[in-house]
C-alpha cells in the first residue's frame, strides 16, 4: 500500500492535518490504535485560540464549532476572594472559543470519512523503517490481525506524547527539555449549569482551582491536588465542598451540583522535543511537546505545528526542484520558537496560580502580589491577555 503521507495517531494533529491535506488533494493513510469511540470520548482540551477557530475552518469543519462553541471575551481571575475579569476581547481583539477537544475530534473523524480517504483504527505494533530515507515505510497490524506495510513520501508523528515516533530520532540527535510539578489536577466533568459565565482561575492557599464548561448544560472543573493522588479518597460530595471552598468569594459566590460524569488526574509537566524532524519523519503536537494544561495551550500547539507542517507539505508537492524542501526544512525551527514562548507562559501562569509545598511565606506574598500587578497594571493585563488568546503564529 502507498500514500504520500503517513500519518501517525487520530487526535487533533493527525486528524487536522489529514483533512487539510485532503483539501489540497494529498493523500494520506491515518493510522490511530485506539477505536473510534473511545477517541471521540476521550475528554481533554476546552479552550480554542482563534487562530485554531481559523483553521479549523479553513478545514471546513467549523459549521458545528460556530454554533455551539461558546464565544467567551474575557476570564476572571480569583484571589484573596475577589474576582477580577481579564477582558481579552477588548485588549486583544480576540475572544477565545469554548468547544470541547472531543468535539473537534468528532467533527475531524466525521471529515475523514465523508472524504473517502483511508484511516485505520485499532492497529497495533505500528514500526517506522527508513525514515531518514525518501522512501520512509510504516509496518503494522489492522483491526483485523493482518500484517500491512504502508510505502510514503513523508511521516507525520502526531502520536502524542507517549508515541512510537518521537523515539525513532536517534538519541544522538535528539535532545529532550522536561520539568514535573509539584501537583496535578484532579478534573470532573459534571452535568450541572456552569456556575460563572465566564472561566474562573482561582488561586486559594488550599491551592488552585478552575471553573470551565462544555456547554451550557455540562460544567468542567478541576482542583490542584497531589501527583499521586488517591482518586477512591475523593468522594462527589468531598470535591463539590473542596471546589466551593476554593471558588469563593466576598460576595458567596455559589457553586451549583450535579452528577459527575467522569472524574481522573492529569498529571502536570514541560516538555519540549528537538528538533520536530529527523529526514522525512515530522513531529507534530503532543508527540513534540507537553505543557501543564493552566494556560489552555496543549490542543492550541497541537494545531499550530499542523498549520505550519501543512503548508510545507502543500509547498513540497506544489514545487519543483531544490526549492521545493525549503518550508520543510525550516518547519522544526519555526514551530519550536513559537512553542517556547507558549511553554514559558504555560509555566508561567502555572506558577502563580498552583501552590507549591516548598513555597514559603515570603513566596506567598510575593504569589499575591504578582496576582494584584497581573489585575491592575494594563500591561501586564495585556500581556496575559495576547498570551492567552494565542501569540501570532509566524
Ligand atoms: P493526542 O495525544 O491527542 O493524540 C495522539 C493519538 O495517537 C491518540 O489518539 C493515540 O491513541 C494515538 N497513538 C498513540 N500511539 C500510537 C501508535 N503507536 N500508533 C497509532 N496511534 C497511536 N490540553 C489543554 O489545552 N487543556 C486541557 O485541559 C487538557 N487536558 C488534558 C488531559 C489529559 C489526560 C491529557 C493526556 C492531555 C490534556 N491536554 C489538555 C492536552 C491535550 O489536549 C493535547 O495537547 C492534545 O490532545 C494534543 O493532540 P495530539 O498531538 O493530536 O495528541
Ligand atoms: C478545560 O475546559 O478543560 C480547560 C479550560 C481552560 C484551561 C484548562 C482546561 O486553562
Amino acid at each position: 500500500m502507498h500514500t504520500q503521507v503517513a500519518i501517525i495517531g487520530a487526535g487533533p494533529a493527525g486528524l487536522l492535518l489529514a483533512q487539510l491535506l485532503h483539501l489540497k488533494g494529498i493523500d494520506s493513510v491515518v493510522l490511530e490504535t485506539r477505536s473510534r469511540r473511545y477517541i471521540e470520548e476521550r475528554v481533554r482540551a476546552g479552550v480554542l485560540e482563534y487562530q485554531s477557530v481559523d483553521i479549523l475552518k479553513t478545514a471546513g469543519v467549523g459549521d458545528r464549532l460556530m454554533r455551539e462553541g461558546l464565544r467567551h471575551e474575557g476570564v476572571e481571575i480569583l484571589f484573596n476572594r475577589q474576582l477580577h475579569r481579564m477582558h481579552l476581547q477588548a485588549l486583544t481583539g480576540h475572544p477565545v472559543t469554548v468547544y470541547g477537544q472531543q468535539e473537534v475530534v468528532k467533527d475531524l473523524v466525521a471529515a475523514r470519512l465523508a472524504s473517502g480517504r483511508r484511516i485505520c483504527f485499532e492497529v497495533e505494533d505500528v514500526t517506522l523503517h527508513d525514515v531518514d530515507s525518501d522512501a520512509p515505510r510504516v509496518r503494522y497490524r489492522d483491526s483485523s490481525g493482518t500484517e500491512q506495510v504502508l510505502e510514503c513520501d513523508f511521516i507525520a508523528g502526531c502520536d502524542g506524547s507517549h508515541g512510537v515516533c518521537r523515539p525513532c530520532i536517534p538519541s544522538t540527535v535528539l535532545k529532550s527539555y522536561e520539568r514535573v510539578y509539584p501537583f496535578a489536577w484532579l478534573g470532573i466533568l459534571a452535568e450541572v449549569k456552569p456556575a460563572s459565565e465566564e472561566l474562573i482561575y482561582s488561586n486559594h492557599e488550599r491551592g488552585f482551582a478552575l471553573l470551565s464548561m462544555r456547554s451550557p448544560t455540562i460544567s468542567r472543573l478541576y482542583l490542584q491536588c497531589e501527583p499521586d493522588e488517591d482518586l477512591t479518597k475523593w468522594s462527589d460530595d468531598r470535591i463539590w465542598q473542596e471546589l466551593q471552598t476554593r471558588l469563593s468569594t466576598e460576595d458567596g459566590f455559589h457553586l451549583d451540583t450535579g452528577p459527575i460524569l467522569q472524574k481522573g488526574v492529569t498529571a502536570m509537566r514541560s516538555f519540549v522535543a528537538e528538533p520536530m524532524r529527523h529526514g522525512r519523519l515530522f513531529l507534530a503536537g503532543d508527540a513534540a511537546h507537553i505543557v501543564p494544561p493552566t494556560g489552555a495551550k496543549g490542543m492550541n500547539l497541537a494545531v499550530a505545528d499542523v498549520r505550519v507542517l501543512w503548508e510545507a507539505l502543500v509547498h513540497f508537492y506544489a514545487g519543483s526542484g531544490a526549492a521545493r524542501t525549503e518550508k520543510l526544512d525550516t518547519y522544526s525551527a519555526t514551530c519550536l520558537r513559537r512553542i517556547w514562548k507558549v511553554q514559558r507562559f504555560s509555566w508561567w501562569v502555572t506558577s502563580m496560580l498552583h501552590r507549591s509545598h516548598d513555597d514559603n511565606d515570603f513566596d506567598r506574598r510575593r504569589q499575591l502580589a504578582e496576582l494584584d500587578y497581573l489585575t491592575t497594571s494594563p500591561a501586564a493585563s495585556l500581556t496575559f491577555a495576547e498570551n492567552y488568546v494565542g501569540l501570532p503564529l509566524t
